[in-house]
């Protein structure tokens, strides 16, 4: 379900935006479904295992401020069924094939005033590959602007398949990499939009420097068949099938 002019503009800039993909009450249910999970991180006093919380100016982290719930499908098969949305399943088939897997789910709620989820960075730097098969997949619950933090992509970044060198700041969540910022692109998108892109290309987003949430949920979706060394299909349990066998 993706015309060839779509297909191309995939492998030319290595994402496609498709705006207001999840609509009316389905956008309403599944924001509903992360209201919930914010107000649980947000009575969290310490971390947990699959939750994340902000840290502060000396990395520790910072009580009842969730950042982000890792293998959110796990924790709340609800959002699974958003990773099996037909509508964005139908897109994605034509990139990676009939048959689909979906790992590394996440949730960000990107909090008001400071929230965070992820600078400049690919994808494929935390998976120990170059594959081009993997297609990563944002889901904007919320309007997303330069103001709370909208995605940001360095577009055709992907194609030199080289996963460039990453820091790490103990006082900050995750890996990032210094970019040429003159080339990003901020993605400023309403609610309900899905970005599907390369895992190789080069994106992130700026901190929320307003006072409104933005929340996303992202994974990456995979044909069935593709052999991961850390994400085996059927032993890690953040690995689902979503389409196919
Ligand atoms: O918050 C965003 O929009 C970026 C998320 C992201 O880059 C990721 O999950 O890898």
């Amino acid at each position: 379900m993706l015309t060839d002019d779509q297909v191309k503009q995939f492998q030319k800039k290595g994402y496609l935006v498709f705006e207001r993909l999840i609509q009316g009450e389905k956008l309403a249910h599944y924001k509903g479904v992360f209201d919930e999970l914010v107000e649980q991180g947000c009575s969290l006093t310490e971390e947990q295992s699959n939750w994340a919380l902000e840290l502060d100016a000396t990395g520790a982290p910072s009580p009842g401020l969730l950042h982000k719930v890792q293998g959110v499908c796990v924790v709340d098969d609800r959002v699974l069924e958003l990773a099996k949305e037909p509508a964005i399943l139908d897109r994605v088939e034509a990139l990676v094939g009939p048959n689909i897997d979906a790992f590394g789910t996440k949730f960000f709620p990107k909090l008001p005033n400071g929230g965070t989820s992820t600078h400049w960075h690919q994808d494929n730097y935390y998976f120990g590959t170059n594959s081009d098969c993997i297609v990563s997949c944002g889901i904007y619950l919320e309007d997303a602007d330069t103001e709370n933090g909208c995605l940001r992509v360095i577009p055709e970044s992907h194609h030199s398949m080289e996963i460039v060198a990453h820091k790490k700041n103990p006082a900050m969540h995750g890996s990032w990499t210094d970019v040429d910022e003159s080339q990003a692109v901020d993605l400023v998108i309403p609610a309900g939009t899905v970005v599907v892109f390369s895992a190789n290309l080069l994106h992130g987003s700026n901190d929320n420097f307003s006072d409104r949430t933005r929340y996303s949920t992202a994974w990456h979706y995979i044909p069935g068949d593709l052999q991961m060394d850390r994400f085996v299909r059927g032993e890690y349990e953040d690995r689902h099938i979503v389409r196919g066998n």
